[in-house]
């Protein structure tokens, strides 16, 4: 029988080793291999999609939202930040939101949190040490050292069809992905969200599918899929939906019915086909209906519907459904829902959600509703470094929350175990993802 933990602060303690120890499968990313063209080190490739080093930390469109908040349009237009280098749009936020003013929010926190645990000196308030250190790094080489200090043993990249740079380069290179770090998974908002859209570009592209859905419309559609899904290897499928989705649709919105009959009658036949989950991530409200000033920074939350979820699962028990919201407002309902259906596995703190008390009060919830049969965290890094801070802060929460719950399961006399907690944890972290996915 294995040793029971006696007190808190040996729970604590095991908690935090189990959490830092076990390597962690990162289920949503938008990070690349070298293969995308490396942005960041000694030589950039301006249109490269591998984003790291200390300028794309700063200017990630979160900190771009904030520093607007400081220094407005009217005084800085969007045009002209835009227009500037990727260092001088660094050297502007690095100058109002960490030098003119405290670094306290999470976005610039985590920037900072980055650069001490690459063992940099975070006294410095000057940039040029940082951008020595990195200029000095290998892109390759140092996914490795980010994946070692993250312990993120396998990177989940977002792999829109849609978007021209990354279709062609998986077009012009077939072994675009075949880095060992990074798995594939098939992003296509366009399919559900704009098929008439979507449509005239599958045409372009050599499928015969028409607006109207008539003719070899559904097969070519799954045609696209299935070469798509094997050209990516994808390990599962995945959109992001507006705060506006709604199955079955509403009947007026000729759009959203045909997003409807595109979901029923190609996305979910080829999931099921290949036994591949489904992600829908819901409750983002783009940015042109925002800010579109702002660019990635320029989009919104929106509550979403969680029955249209209900009605997903109940009506396709053949189809695994990965579910994050973005609303807080979503958070229990879902939750609930997730009770219900053991072909839904909620995951994540999502965006505007990955901020230490609501991953914190998210993690609470889920913990006392469901249990270890959930995916607590992914990191949505788009840069690379990035892993390091998000991976750093969330085990920080996870922790604190499940110390608390073992503290709490240790008071009915229940023996808990190092052993226990390392099983339980490796659940979270990695094994619900991987089983999940695998079926
Ligand atoms: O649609 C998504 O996958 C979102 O995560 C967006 O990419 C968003 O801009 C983001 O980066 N959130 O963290
Ligand atoms: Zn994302």
């Amino acid at each position: 029988m294995a040793k029971p933990l006696k007190d808190h602060a040996a729970i604590e303690r095991t908690v935090t080793s189990a959490l830092a120890d076990q390597p962690i499968i990162d289920m949503h990313t938008h990070l690349y291999p070298p293969t995308f063209g490396s942005a960041g080190g000694a030589n950039p490739d301006p249109a490269g999609l591998m984003l790291w080093g200390v300028d794309e930390l700063i200017t990630y469109h979160y900190l771009v939202a904030e520093v607007y908040r400081v220094v407005p349009a009217t005084e800085l237009p969007y045009e002209r930040f835009w227009a500037m280098s990727k260092a001088e749009q660094a050297d502007h936020i690095w100058k109002h939101l960490f030098v003119g003013r405290s670094p306290i929010s999470e976005s610039c926190r985590g920037v900072l949190t980055t650069l001490q645990l690459l063992g940099l000196d975070t006294s410095d308030r000057s940039l040029v040490g940082f951008r020595k250190y990195f200029a000095q790094q290998d892109p390759s080489g140092y996914i490795d050292t980010v994946m070692e200090k993250s312990n993120v043993e396998s990177i989940t990249m977002t792999n829109a069809v849609f978007d021209d740079p990354e279709r062609e380069t998986w077009l012009t290179n077939p072994k675009a992905g075949d880095d060992p770090r990074f798995t594939g998974v098939l992003r296509f908002d366009p399919l559900l969200r704009d098929w008439p859209g979507a449509a005239g570009r599958l045409a372009e592209w050599g499928y015969a599918v028409g607006e109207d859905l008539s003719g070899e419309t559904i097969e070519e559609g799954r045609r696209f899929l299935r070469e798509w899904i094997d050209r990516v290897r994808t390990i599962y499928c995945a959109v992001s939906l507006g705060p506006e989705f709604r199955y079955p649709a509403d009947g007026d919105d000729a759009t959203a019915r045909a997003g409807q009959k595109v979901l029923e009658q190609v996305v979910l036949p080829v999931c099921a086909e290949r036994g591949l989950p489904f992600a829908m991530m819901i409750g983002a409200k783009r940015r042109e209906l925002v800010n579109p000033g702002l660019g990635d920074a320029g989009d919104t939350v929106g509550k979403s519907d969680v029955q249209s979820v209900i009605n997903l699962c109940r009506e396709f028990p053949e189809n695994r459904f990965f579910c994050t919201m973005l609303a807080r407002e979503n958070q229990h309902e879902l939750t609930v829902a997730a009770r219900k259906f053991g072909n839904l596995m909620v995951f994540g703190c999502w965006w505007f959600l990955n901020n230490p008390s609501l991953v914190e009060e998210m993690t609470r919830m889920r913990t006392e509703l469901l249990g270890v049969s959930y995916i607590p965290q992914h990191s949505d890094a788009r840069v690379l470094d990035q892993l390091i801070y998000k991976w750093d802060h969330s085990r920080r929460v996870i922790g604190k929350v499940l110390t608390d719950k073992y503290a709490d399961l240790a008071g009915t006399g229940w023996a808990v175990s190092g052993e226990d907690v390392a099983r339980d944890v490796r659940l979270l972290l990695r094994d619900n993802f991987a089983t999940f996915v695998t079926g």
